[in-house]
């Protein structure tokens, strides 16, 4: 039986925004089979193509703005439960889309970043990202042309929000993987840590499929997390 009094850790992938239409990377016909990974999501990508890599996540924000995109229930169901929580709570995600806070997630951390700001990589200077992105923008703060990104943690970058993340596994009790294969680290290393440091704490992983870290959970609910997460969420 869940107890709600205990600490919660979730943490989503691309899976859960699956449901609502946003494609997911390592899937059949998914991002990675479409882009490589080092033409855009690395710091060496950009230097090289800038323009391709700022047209791989204005496609992505236009996709996210589309008026059909909305939260799914596994969203939705991640939001509830947090409203009714009464230990401490986080979700962490993987994913840079906003579905969780549509929902009324509150307690976010998205660790690879979001397509909401962009910044300058000559002198930091942050922007709401509501433009296209563009190799000729110039930055308002230092007159350099061509140096906004979008504000995502690409590979060989440091993810955000690590100290936090890794405080609240060490007061773990209950812990959700939902809609990610598990591959990308550290995110990917979060239930490893949790077996070697934390013996007691509940492991259940929301997946269609099994993963190749299925066998470190207490239990894997295979299904669209529509549905497992409904279930599980209701049950408690
Ligand atoms: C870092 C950017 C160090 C934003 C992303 C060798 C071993 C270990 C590690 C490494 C290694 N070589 C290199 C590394 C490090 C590297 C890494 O892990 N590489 C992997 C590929 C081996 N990691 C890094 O570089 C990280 N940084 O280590 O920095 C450092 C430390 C200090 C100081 C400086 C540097 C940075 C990683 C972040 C990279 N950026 N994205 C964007 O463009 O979106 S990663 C990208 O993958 C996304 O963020 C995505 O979220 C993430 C993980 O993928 P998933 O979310 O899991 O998606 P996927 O498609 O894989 O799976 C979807 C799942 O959903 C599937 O399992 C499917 O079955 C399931 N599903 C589908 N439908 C449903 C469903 N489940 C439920 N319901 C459904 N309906």
């Amino acid at each position: 039986m869940i107890d709600i009094k205990k600490n919660i850790f979730i943490l989503t992938g691309a899976g859960v925004s699956k449901e609502s239409g946003i494609e997911t990377f390592r899937e059949k016909d998914g991002l990675w089979d479409n882009f490589r990974i080092e033409d855009v999501c690395t710091i060496e990508a950009f230097i090289k193509n800038p323009q391709f890599v700022n047209d791989f996540y204005n496609q992505r924000k236009k996709k996210m703005n589309d008026l059909k995109v909305k939260p799914n229930p596994a969203h939705e169901k991640i939001a509830n439960l947090e409203n009714k929580w009464q230990g401490e709570f986080l979700l962490v995600t993987q994913n840079i889309d906003n579905l969780h806070e549509k929902a009324g997630s509150k307690k976010i951390i998205h660790m690879h970043g979001t397509l909401e700001h962009a910044y300058c990589m000559n002198c930091n200077e942050k922007y709401k990202l509501d433009f296209e992105l563009n190799v000729d923008f110039i930055c308002k703060r230092c007159n350099s042309k061509g140096q906004v990104r979008v504000d995502v943690v690409w590979f060989g970058e440091q993810p955000k929000g690590l100290d936090l993340i890794y405080n609240f596994l060490n007061k773990t009790d209950i812990f959700l993987s939902v809609g990610t294969s598990n591959n990308v680290y550290p995110a990917a290393g979060f239930i490893d840590y949790l077996n070697k440091t934390n013996r007691k704490a509940e492991l259940y992983e929301f997946n269609i499929d099994k993963t190749n870290k299925s066998e470190l959970f207490t239990k894997s609910f295979i299904g669209p997390a529509s549905e497992t997460l409904k279930k599980f969420v209701s049950s408690i």
